[in-house]
């Protein structure tokens, strides 16, 4: 800082143009687009704040895709991001968690530098009638059709093909966290200049296991690697587990964001009854892996890296360990049958 308080933040807009300016072929095409889903955010923002008294808190009355029950707040929120890209030239096309099927843009004039995003408008929504965080994340690829028009295996990559993946958190305060493989770099939203102000450059992982975060009350449909994992992490009185607590809100983006700040390992692990997971891979597992390797940590669904997963559905779900590397490679071993 130089004593005027002048040099003291650096706003998501001066930050991406900087990223930018690294690129000297760059068009700006691709920052516009993640300026465009900050905008998004705000507006997003200005309704769940102000939910209880806009009547936009509650059930929307109808199931989406997931046969989950949507929240007013899914409904809005999924509008807005759809109203943010439609008419972007960058964007050929969406998949949304709120969408059956996904959203082809018509081919515009330029062409070209043409992204698809994906996104789950508002996870942990239905937290949000008790004022829980909640968050949106989001997914970007390039196109690899080359006539514009998105086709449904535009969609299905490989979640190392990923561009960028963020998600923003609605909370005590709002923050946009983001990667675009050069590290991971959160923004908290200065309400004062309506501007994500840069708060957190280079977010890295601490390598402590200070949290377990999962649902419990699925321990008994777990297997037995599993159940294994959960009672080393969480009662190993010793060692790296001796102070390790158990802290899990529902909310996916919340409990990664605080592990990511804080240490720790989420899971999501799939059921003996459907031997399926929850979390879907495209826009929640996948952009989180995305971010979690780049701040140092990882991402696997118990035998596979989830960034290496192959899509084969816009919905498709999968099981889901993230945070400290060492944690979840304990996990593979246990699933492996090898000893911890
Ligand atoms: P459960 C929210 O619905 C969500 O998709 C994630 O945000 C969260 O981690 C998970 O589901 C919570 O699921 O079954 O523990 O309530």
């Amino acid at each position: 800082m130089d004593g005027t308080g002048w040099k003291d933040f650096e706003t998501l807009e001066s930050y991406i143009a900087k990223e930018q300016s690294l690129h000297p072929q760059s068009r700006g095409v691709f920052s516009n687009l993640l300026r465009r889903i900050g905008l998004a955010s705000k507006i997003i923002l200005s309704k769940a704040q102000r939910a209880g008294l806009a009547g936009v808190l509650g059930s929307f009355g109808r199931e989406n895709i997931q046969g989950e029950q949507q929240q007013k707040l899914d409904v809005l929120a999924n509008e807005v991001l759809k109203d943010t890209f439609r008419w972007m030239d960058s964007v050929a096309g969406m998949a949304s968690e709120e969408e059956e099927n996904m959203i082809q843009l018509p081919p515009r004039a330029s062409g070209e530098n043409r992204y698809l995003v994906l996104f789950d408008p508002l996870d942990g929504s239905s937290n949000i009638d008790a004022n829980v965080s909640v968050g949106t994340i989001f997914s970007i690829h390039r196109m690899l059709s080359s006539d514009g028009s998105a086709r449904l295996e535009d969609f299905l990559q490989v979640g190392t093909k990923q561009v960028a993946a963020g998600y923003v958190i609605y909370g005590s305060s709002t923050m946009f966290v983001y990667t675009t493989g050069n590290g991971v770099h959160g923004f908290t939203l200065d309400p004062m200049i309506g501007e994500y102000v840069l708060s957190h450059e280079n977010i890295r992982i601490p390598d402590v296991c200070k949290c377990f975060s999962a649902n419990d009350s699925n321990y008994h449909i777990w297997d037995e690697p599993t159940k294994r994992f959960a009672d080393i992490v969480r009662y190993s009185r010793s060692g790296r587990y001796a102070k390790t607590t158990s802290r899990y809100i529902g909310s996916m983006v919340a409990d990664l964001h605080r592990n990511l700040l804080y240490g720790g390992v989420f899971m999501y692990p799939a059921d003996t009854a459907t031997g399926k997971g929850k979390l879907r891979l495209l826009y929640e597992a996948s952009p989180m892996a995305f971010i979690f390797e780049q701040a140092g940590g990882a991402a696997s669904d118990g035998s596979r890296r989830i960034l290496d997963i192959e899509p084969t559905g816009l919905h498709q779900r999968v099981p889901l360990i993230i945070g400290n590397k060492e944690e979840v490679e304990l996990y593979e071993r246990l699933k492996r049958g090898e000893s911890a």
